[in-house]
């Protein structure tokens, strides 16, 4: 994206927000480090600037990321909070589709408008207002340059937010996603008074015994294919049972995966124990890769989506079928490169 357009949109986000009173913020389901860090960051700015915020989510913070949520309340909603309306804006963050908002949004369109501010490459640009940077290697990366351009700044609070938001989505600036940018958004934050030893602390080392059980359960069913270019892991519903873990256990587990010599595209396939009075959802496959491979091609086959090179889709089939089907199109998909090595 162009400079000017880049500050076009930021400018006209600032706009919306400086005039509107009444702001609903809200987190994607199942959120992650990102959506809960520009989430917690705008919310904070909000009360700050005597902004009236509700920040909502379908879903609820999962335990380890609760510090972000210190002194802040974010409200499970299953639907649009009935008396939101004209002279309100919403802000969503780090959201692809409106799917993934709040049931009930689309009712809304027209009467307040929807800030839609995002990195997927998949985005849907639902909003009235769309930024959308498939380049930024975290929302968090735009959310800290939106307040850092703005005429309210940046608190310790708000850094501390946005540099989790940055680090968990761009693996603590390791991953293809960083770039300068990345690490000139970075210095801002510590500029604002953000303690990198602290924030990595609060995010990474903070694991129960059972999730250590379940990884290690995963590994030592660890297969490699495809010339050593393909990789995958699987978990049951009975490991989660039996470890005492939830679905949240399992974030950026496949990632190890893309840690042994050689493998270029892999696969966590999760049979998540259904919820109380629900029935199997599938089984959710997390699927990453490196260049020139496509982790968000295999996941689109299975009706999946998010970034070329993090991605998912959820399989409605036994977790033998479904590793048979992610492998045959995983070694579908780097066939087409042989000559890669
Ligand atoms: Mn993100």
């Amino acid at each position: 994206m162009a400079r000017e357009e880049r500050n076009g949109l930021r400018e006209a986000v600032l706009e919306l927000l400086r005039e509107k009173d009444k702001w609903l913020v809200i987190s994607h389901e199942k959120p992650d480090g990102d959506t809960l860090g520009c989430g917690a960051a705008l919310t904070r700015l909000g009360g700050r600037i005597s902004k009236d915020v509700l920040f909502a989510c379908m879903d609820p913070c999962p335990d380890k990321y609760s510090f972000l949520l210190d002194g802040l309340n974010l409200a499970v909603l299953d639907r649009m909070p009935e008396n939101f309306g004209h002279d309100g804006v919403i802000i969503c963050v780090d959201t692809s589709t409106m799917a993934r908002s709040l049931p009930g949004l689309a009712g809304l369109r027209g009467t307040c408008p929807i800030i839609n501010i995002d990195h997927h490459t998949d985005n849907e640009r639902y909003g009235d207002l769309n930024w959308i940077e498939p380049e930024a290697s975290a929302t968090g990366e735009m959310v800290t340059e939106l307040l850092s351009s703005s005429p309210w700044g940046l608190t310790g609070g708000e850094a501390s937010a946005l540099y989790v938001a940055m680090i968990s989505d761009n693996g603590s600036f390791s991953f293809a996603s960083t770039t300068l940018r990345s690490h000139r958004c970075a210095m801002k934050l510590l500029e604002a008074g953000v303690s990198p030893n602290l924030a990595a602390e609060e995010l990474e080392s903070n694991l129960s015994p059972g999730v250590l059980s379940l990884w290690g359960r995963a590994m030592t069913r660890t297969v490699i294919f495809a010339d050593s270019r393909c990789a995958v892991y699987w978990l049951s519903k009975e490991d989660f049972l039996e470890t005492g873990t939830s679905r949240g256990a399992t974030e950026n587990l496949v990632n190890f995966l893309m840690r042994i010599k050689g493998v270029k595209l892999a696969a966590l396939c999760s049979e998540f124990p259904p919820k109380d009075g629900e029935a199997d959802a599938g089984v959710r496959v997390s699927i990453r890769s490196r260049p020139p491979f496509k982790a968000r091609e295999v996941a689109a086959e299975f009706g999946g989506g998010g970034h070329d090179l993090a991605s998912g889709c959820t399989i409605a089939a036994s977790v033998e079928e479904t590793l048979s089907l992610i492998r045959d199109e995983m070694e579908r998909h780097v066939s087409g490169y042989s000559g890669d090595r």
